[in-house]
């Protein structure tokens, strides 16, 4: 599923644009194929140059399960588990496209386009998108891109580290920027094999020393691991066990989470952890992949252990806010990236029309419980009036109290603004290409877009976060968190540290012990066996 569109000065208009508009330069040569399948596609109100810039969000949590029938033609699946967290980020997006567009002086002469990509957290569509975009068709065919278009920049995303796994190595090819907001396992790191890869989130090298030390720093001698199936929670935990080894302390279980729905391997993990005497346990899986776990801890009242939350659960509300959480999770100690406050994103999140596009429309469906598709009102389910009020709910799309990986898109596709900046800013003679001269805006080279990424340092608007790259990578910098209990009994995330990977050795972590509460109210530190 992907979105595309323009945004123009204060308006937002979506009309039939891109795609008509290679479909027309190039419907003559009859060697373009285009179904009209994209959602949406945007048009510039403003005469002005134009570069599109790609982003790629798991919008939805899985692919659809079809069977694999061979007697009719092979279609690309549809995805399901819409993801309110996700879909927070790709608004971001548009909300920092728009901002950037309103602005006169990041690229007053040009404006932003995007074509948005939904992944479904599936490498198979990750890597659909990504040929779509280079492409400019929507049916995906490598090599080949469909007359000449506006210029597309780089592509921001995509989510986690196996899908930006392999669309790094197709962009890579092509010597095509790819910018990440989430993808953060250590491997990516490799600029040899990844050249053009970067990203606004520490490379998980920091993380698993990070909580290394952590469980050194509480002495810890014994404790089990869990992992989700993929290169983030492999690679992640490995990491972190080669540190922990090193300086004596024992794994008592390494279990990894399914991918794919699998009861009974949740069923033998939880019977790992009763029957080990390991009491800390630490967990690298993004949320998605650790909520069925969760569930069946709950079932089994699973309490009395402490848990170490790898960045992509440690604020995630589908974790944290499962009914009767406190007496399992309580008092989990966890790594989160850097928290910012966003200026008018939340009036962004919150003017989202169900008329948007497709994705707006099933997000209304869903919130609101209705429909907009004939065929399903025929059928009897309540009419969407498009009056429904998004204010008078609270839920996981419009909470802006918890900004981190929003904040890292927010400042990718910045990244991505100020190096177009840069390259349009560019004065002939003094350029950094052969004999001093520049790009050209209007049909650069992506590795001439690369090299401004690559010299690029920027001040984020609003934070004043100053921003580079070393080696398309940045600093290792968390906030060390810990699962408290509010008056209502809810999980509130309370802030009793930090680690700081450029700090000298001694002052790297910084834990304040007694603003810990532990599992079941404890004050003083658990034992690990
Ligand atoms: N890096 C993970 C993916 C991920 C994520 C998240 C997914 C991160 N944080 C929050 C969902 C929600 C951090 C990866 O695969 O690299």
């Amino acid at each position: 599923m992907e979105l595309t569109g323009f945004t123009s000065k204060g308006r937002f208009l979506v009309v039939l644009c891109i795609l008509s508009y290679l479909y027309k330069s190039t419907a003559a040569e009859g060697s373009c194929k285009l179904k009209a399948k994209f959602n949406l596609r945007g048009y510039k109100e403003v005469e002005k140059k134009t570069v599109v810039i790609g982003g790629m969000f798991p919008v939805h949590q899985r692919l659809v399960d079809t069977d694999s029938n061979t007697t009719i033609a092979p279609e690309s699946s549809d995805c399901e588990g819409f993801n309110f967290r996700t879909f927070r980020w790709a608004q971001t997006m548009l909300f920092a496209l728009n901002e950037i567009n309103n602005r006169n002086d990041i690229l007053p002469y040009t404006e932003l386009g995007y074509v948005i990509y939904d992944s479904c957290f599936t490498i198979s569509k990750a890597v659909e998108g990504t040929l779509t975009f280079l492409t400019g068709q929507d049916e995906a065919v490598p090599n080949y891109r469909c007359g000449d278009g506006p210029p597309l920049s780089a592509l921001v995303g995509a989510g986690s580290s196996d899908l930006s796994i392999a669309t790094a190595r197709i962009l890579g090819l092509y010597y095509f920027p790819q910018m990440s907001y989430a993808s953060s396992c250590s491997v990516l790191e490799s600029r040899f094999q990844y050249p053009t890869f970067l990203r606004t989130i520490p490379s998980d090298e920091h993380q698993s020393v990070a909580m290394a030390k952590l469980v050194l720093h509480f002495g810890w001698t014994w404790v089990g691991t869990i992992a989700a199936e993929d290169d983030y929670g492999k690679y992640g935990i490995k990491r972190f066990k080669e540190v922990v080894e090193e300086a004596g302390v024992c794994i008592s279980f390494s279990e990894t989470l399914p991918k794919i729905r699998n009861p009974e391997a949740i069923e033998r993990i939880v019977q790992t952890v009763l029957d080990s005497t390991a009491k800390i346990i630490v967990v690298f899986s993004s949320d998605v992949d650790l909520s069925p776990l969760v569930g069946e801890l709950l079932r089994n009242n699973v309490t009395n252990r402490t848990w170490i939350a790898s960045e992509a659960w440690v604020t995630s509300a589908a974790i944290s806010r499962h009914p009767n959480i406190l007496p399992v999770l309580g008092g989990t100690i966890g790594f989160a990236v850097k928290r910012a406050e966003i200026p008018g994103l939340q009036e962004h999140l919150l003017s989202v029309s169900p008329y948007n596009d497709t994705l707006t429309e099933e997000f209304w469906g869903i919130v609101f419980n209705c429909t907009m598709n004939y065929k399903q009102i025929m059928r009897g389910m309540r009419r969407c009036t498009g009056e429904e009020m998004l204010q008078k709910l609270s839920n996981t799309f419009t909470d802006v109290s918890q900004l981190r990986i929003t904040y890292n898109v927010y400042k990718a596709v910045y990244a991505v603004a100020y190096a177009l900046h840069n390259l349009e800013d560019c004065k002939d003679g003094s350029g950094p290409f052969e004999n001093g001269t520049c790009a050209d805006i209007t049909k650069f080279e992506p590795w001439q877009l690369m090299y401004y990424l690559k010299n690029l340092r920027f001040t984020v608007p609003h934070t004043g976060e100053e921003i580079y790259f070393n080696n398309g990578d940045v600093d290792g910098f968390y906030e060390i968190l810990n699962w408290q209990s509010d008056s209502e009994g809810e999980i509130t995330y309370n802030h009793i540290g930090y680690y700081n990977s450029t700090a000298p050795p001694e002052e790297k972590l910084i834990i304040n012990n007694g603003s810990i509460i532990w599992n079941n109210d404890v004050l003083e530190i658990p034992r690990s066996v």
